[in-house]
């Protein structure tokens, strides 16, 4: 099945709004691959963050995501980085529709709660970027027959 990146970002650990968030992933019916506490620092949101080290608000962003230590999540399931995404909502959280994580935790297009891979090919990349391969479970619950259909598994 397909595994995808969650980070929760300081913006959700200090306010307190990861069990809730982490409820909203495991209600869907996301199986937690892997899971642990870290301490970001620079020379890993440089990579992580690649994209966008040239823009003016990339200092901001850096002191954001090392302002306290944050969680990352291994989800797994079909199409997870779509589900994933379409549960995050769009990057500005005054943007995002009520309802996404992002719209209904988020007033800020910076401190918008949860990082989610944005492609298949971003999120093995992620994942191998926060995760040792010993730190990623190949589980499965007993109950996956009733979170989808034989030919959809
Ligand atoms: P995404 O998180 O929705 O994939 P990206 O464009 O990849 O969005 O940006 C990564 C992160 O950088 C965002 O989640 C947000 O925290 C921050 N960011 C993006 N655009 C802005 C901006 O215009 N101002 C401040 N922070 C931004
Ligand atoms: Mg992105």
């Amino acid at each position: 099945m397909e595994k995808t990146l969650v980070i929760f970002k300081p913006s959700a650990i200090v306010r307190g709004f990861v069990g809730q968030i982490l409820a909203r992933f495991q209600q869907k019916g996301l199986i937690i691959a892997g899971m642990k506490m870290m301490q970001l620092d620079e020379d890993l949101l440089r990579v992580h963050y690649a994209h966008l080290v040239d823009r003016p608000f990339f200092p901001s962003l850096l002191e954001s995501m090392m302002a306290s230590p944050v969680i990352v999540l291994c989800l797994k399931g079909k199409d997870a980085v779509k589900v994933v995404r379409l549960l995050t909502g769009a990057t500005n959280g005054r943007e995002a529709q009520p309802g996404t994580i992002r719209g209904d935790f988020s007033m800020s297009g910076q401190e918008n709660i949860i990082h989610a891979s944005s492609s298949i090919e971003d999120a093995e990349v992620e994942i191998k970027r926060f995760f040792s391969d010993d730190e990623i479970f190949e589980w499965c619950p007993q109950n996956v027959r009733m979170l989808y259909a034989p030919d959809e598994m």
